[in-house]
Formats: C-alpha cells, sequence, structure tokens
C-alpha cells in the first residue's frame, strides 16, 4: 500500500469527544491509606524512558544492573510481552498518547501530528486534567529530537498539560566530546556528577515538584519548614509524566557507569541469515554497519551504562514517593517508546520489525491490585484505557486499545489478543543520495521515513501472536517473514516460504490484514491534508524554536 498524500476531497474524522468532569469514583483503591489529597482519585507517575529495549535485571536480562527498577518490578506487574504500534518515537509516542493505533492519527515520520488527524483528540494526560488532574511534563512524553530537542518542548502537544518543563544539562552542552559512530551510536562518559545530567535534573524536579506539593516546605519568603503543622492537601491528584531521554543516542552517562560494564558480549549471529529476510527489513546494508567488534562494544558498553544511569533517577522517583507516603494512592506506570536493537542480526537501534524492537519493557503498578510476572500478549496502545479505568474516568470511544484491568487482578486470566506493530519506509533513488541510504537494486529507503509528495512510502506490517511472529513488507509485495519462537527465538530463520507453514502463514495473513483498511487510511491521509492546510496558524508553529 503506497501513501498518497495529495487531499481530494474533505472526510471528517467522526471522533467523540470524552465526558469530562463526570469522573465515576476510582476502584481498588484503599479510601485513606497514605498521604492523600482531599480527592481521592489515585495519581499517576508516568515514567518513560526513550529506545530502550528489555536488556536489564528488572525484565530478565542480568547483565545490566538496575537495583531500582528492581525493587519497583516487587511491587507491581512486569508485562513480558508488551509490544509498540511502531519502533520510532514519533508514531509510538503519538499512539500511546491518543490510544490510537499510527493509522489512525496518521503518523508515521518524525513529523507527523496526531491532531492534524483528530484535531479534538483528548489525550491520556488531557483526559486526566480535563477531569481535575493537575497534569505535569517532565522532558521527553511525546516526541522530541534527541539530542537536538534536549532543553526544548520538540513535538508536545500543550494542551495535555498544566504545565511543562523542559530541562537540560552537561550532556546536551557537552556533546562535543562525543566519541564513536552514529551507528551503531555515538557514546560520552563524562566527568560529572549525575545531578549535572539532563535526566537528573528532571528527576529532581519531579521530587521538587512532589516535595512542594505534600510537604511543609516554609514559607516564600525563606522562613522554615513548618514541622509544627501537617503539611497541606493539594486540592487535586496529579498525573505526573516524566520522560528521561536516555539511553537514547548519544549514550551518555557520568564515567561511574561505565565502570560497571568492563566487559559485555554481542549476540551471536549469522551473516547468512540476511540472505532469507527481505531487504527492507533491514535499516542498514552494512553488518553492524561495517564497524569492528571493539566499536560495537563501545556502543554496548555505553547503552548499557545509560540504563543504569536512567535506573539511579527513577529510584530517587521511588524514594520521594515513599518519604511523602504516597505508595498507597499512586500508580506508577513505566514504559519505553520501543525496544532497541543492539547487533541482533548485526543491526544497531530502531525502526525494524524483529522482537527486539517490536517489543519494551512495560511496568504497572496499581495500589490494591496484584503483582508478578505476565504473560499475556499487550499493547502500549492498552495504557490508555488502562489508566482511565484505573482513575474511573469515561474515555473517547474511538480508542484502539483496551484496559489491562483483567490482567492487573489476575495475572493468569485468559488473554488471547494479536499485537500489531508498523513500520513505514521512504523509498529514495540512487541519485538522491542520503547518510542513510540502504540500497536494493534501483532504489534505497531513509533510515527515518519522511512522507511527502515526492517520494513513496511502503509500510511493513507485523502481528505477534502467542507462539509466531508474520510480517509483510509493502504488503507482501518485498517480501514476508514468519518466525517461530518456539524453535527459533532469536528469529533467525525465516519460515514464510517453507511449505510446513503454509497454513500459519495464511491465517496469520488474514489476521494480520484485518487489522488495517487502505480505503480509512487513505481517507486519513485526505482529512490530514485538509487539517493541516486549514490549521496551520494554530497549531504550526506549537512553540517558537529557541536557538541558545
Ligand atoms: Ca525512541
Amino acid at each position: 500500500m503506497k501513501i498518497q498524500l495529495l487531499a481530494k476531497s474533505a472526510i471528517a474524522f467522526s471522533a467523540a469527544m470524552v465526558a469530562s468532569g463526570n469522573a465515576a469514583q476510582a476502584q481498588g483503591f484503599p479510601a485513606t491509606a497514605g498521604n492523600q489529597t482531599t480527592d481521592d482519585r489515585p495519581n499517576v507517575l508516568f515514567i518513560s524512558s526513550d529506545d530502550l529495549c528489555s536488556a536489564m535485571n528488572a525484565f530478565g536480562d542480568p547483565r545490566v544492573h538496575t537495583p531500582n527498577l528492581d525493587r519497583l518490578v516487587q511491587m507491581g506487574v512486569v508485562f513480558n510481552r508488551a509490544y509498540n504500534q511502531s519502533p520510532l518515537s514519533g508514531p509510538s509516542r503519538s499512539s500511546i498518547m491518543t490510544g490510537c493505533r499510527p493509522d489512525k492519527i496518521g503518523v508515521h515520520d518524525l513529523s507527523g501530528k496526531f491532531r492534524y488527524a483528530i484535531p479534538d483528540a483528548v489525550t491520556l494526560p488531557q483526559l486526566f486534567k480535563n477531569n481535575g488532574y493537575y497534569t505535569c511534563r517532565i522532558g521527553k512524553i511525546y516526541h522530541a529530537g534527541v539530542p537536538s530537542d534536549i532543553g526544548q518542548p520538540g513535538s508536545d502537544d500543550p494542551q495535555s498539560w498544566t504545565i511543562a518543563y523542559n530541562p537540560i544539562g552537561k550532556d546536551r552542552t557537552d556533546e562535543y566530546l562525543l566519541k564513536g559512530n552514529t551507528t551503531p551510536g555515538t557514546w560520552l562518559a563524562l566527568d560529572c556528577n549525575d545531578d549535572e545530567m539532563t535526566d537528573a535534573i528532571s528527576a529532581n524536579v519531579a521530587v521538587s515538584i512532589l516535595r512542594g506539593r505534600y510537604s511543609n516546605v516554609g514559607s516564600a519568603y525563606g522562613g522554615p519548614a513548618r514541622t509544627d503543622r501537617p503539611a497541606p492537601k493539594p486540592r487535586n491528584p496529579f498525573f505526573l509524566a516524566v520522560g528521561f531521554y536516555r539511553p537514547h543516542i548519544p549514550y551518555i552517562a557520568p564515567k561511574k557507569y561505565f565502570d560497571m560494564y568492563p566487559e559485555v558480549t554481542l549476540p551471536e549471529n549469522f551473516e547468512e541469515e540476511w540472505l532469507t529476510k527481505p531487504v527492507l527489513a533491514r535499516t542498514g546494508n552494512k553488518w553492524n554497519g561495517g564497524l569492528s567488534d571493539e566499536e560495537c562494544e563501545n556502543s554496548m558498553r555505553a547503552y548499557y551504562a545509560s540504563v543504569t544511569f536512567i535506573d539511579a533517577q527513577i529510584g530517587k522517583l521511588i524514594d520521594t514517593l515513599e518519604e511523602l507516603k504516597l505508595m498507597d494512592n499512586t500508580i506508577i506506570v513505566f514504559w519505553s517508546d520501543h525496544g532497541y536493537m543492539l547487533g541482533d542480526h548485526g543491526l544497531w537501534q530502531k525502526q525494524t520489525l524483529f522482537e527486539r524492537t517490536a517489543h519494551q519493557p512495560l511496568f504497572i503498578y496499581a495500589p490494591g491490585y496484584t503483582k508478578g510476572n505476565c504473560n499475556a500478549i499487550v499493547e502500549l496502545i492498552d495504557l490508555y484505557p488502562t489508566l482511565a479505568e484505573l482513575a474511573g474516568l469515561q474515555t473517547p470511544d474511538y480508542l484502539d486499545g483496551k484496559s489491562l484491568l483483567p490482567l492487573l487482578k489476575d495475572v493468569n486470566t485468559t488473554w488471547n489478543y494479536p499485537a500489531f506493530t508498523q513500520q513505514a519506509r521512504t523509498l529514495w533513488g540512487e541519485d538522491e543520495p542520503t547518510r542513510y541510504m540502504t540500497f536494493r537494486g534501483d532504489a534505497a529507503f531513509t533510515f527515518n521515513p519522511s512522507l511527502n509528495d515526492r517520494r513513496t512510502t511502503v509500510f511493513g506490517r507485523s502481528v505477534r501472536v502467542d507462539r509466531y511472529r508474520y510480517t509483510e513488507w509493502d504488503e507482501g509485495r518485498e517480501g514476508c517473514e514468519l518466525y517461530d519462537y518456539e524453535t527459533d527465538p532469536e528469529e533467525h530463520v525465516n519460515l514464510a516460504t517453507d511449505k510446513k507453514h503454509k497454513k500459519t502463514v495464511e491465517e496469520l495473513k488474514a489476521l494480520l490484514h484485518s487489522s488495517y483498511d487502505v480505503e480509512e487510511i487513505s481517507r486519513t491521509q485526505e482529512t490530514i491534508a485538509k487539517n493541516r492546510a486549514a490549521a496551520q496558524q494554530s497549531l504550526e508553529p506549537l512553540y517558537p524554536r529557541v536557538t541558545y
């Protein structure tokens, strides 16, 4: 399916809006425990990390130290098989925050905006804000270029927040010291304290906001904290979104975190396996970017160091919830926008439809609900209805996800849903080289897709079920993939053309095709073109870009 961007007629998108201000009472929460607001509805601490795969102890990989996440996952539900809807920041984050698949909101690249498809969308934090919550963003929640948008709002959605902060730290200002290559990833071990780093500043801002809301912090004129009287209770609960920028490239962390990883091991791979996979399944035309094992190991070490650095910042947030006695009425969510290739299949970074990037960590702690490991297949679009139901908020009727509350009550409850993930590829001619080009005969594609009127964009679409993953590139015209995780957990053997799996391929093909409607997608693109033109004044730019 090729995307055509020129609008011929306007097709209105039907989006029923949420009823605001009529929130039902939250379910499942102890009524009086902890340091509550005068409003008994639960708080939400919404923590995200950028480009974080599940390579860490808390999510089953003991090679990477995560003592604070280890502590957290003892309290709630770890979703072992959670999948994103597109392994690229812009589409994935737009999908998570609107609760819609990328096709419905027409966001497939880094410049897409969901409000072009659904101008009156009510985002997840906006739903909470509309229902009386204090909603706050710190750092990267919607798409922001890293590192270019650190300190900037990026593609933020101001309607979502009561207030937003854009921290900037030494990692941004010392980038001139970077080492390594863009692929697999530039890196830097900084001789600095955590608190000089952007993500540590984000955590510190969050801590200050929480203490400001729940502690007796003293007068505005420098007087001492009034420990002789109880802290005032805020009138409304919070939805606090703390979006960390790391471990996204450049992999930067204080040196002490690098020292924790004197040795790393690259995955065992077989270059010949590329011969069995469609060309569009890859994001490069050179195995490991043509780099030596030592260069790849340096990047892997830096990635691991960045993950452990992020873990330390998460520790500050948990400590503060405990200090302020907020654990009994605060939901904690931890997610990443997608996974990450660390040399798997000779590839690095994202924008593939292999398990390593379609999958990412997901953790939910909800007081009064269960804890443990959940093996059900879930999607990141499920977060929106889940959090809304936990807080007793009525959702818009156009959401694509489903509430995970049954799994938060019983991780083993019957759950038989597939997960769908897609990735756009914009094709280029040989006469227009880009540094991310991957040749395939007389054409090539860019690492970052770019939907425009001059180039053709095609999709890879993938469905994950209990045992298999089935993927089509350009609806099969550019190849198909089938992996059997029971016999081949690392996806070395593509079984799509194996006659013994013909019936499985047919079933999964039908399931995959049922997940999207080409005509509806085309209508959405027409709506986007119309709304983009009509809303030029109000939607662009959301913020002027600041030059330091
Ligand atoms: Ca990302």
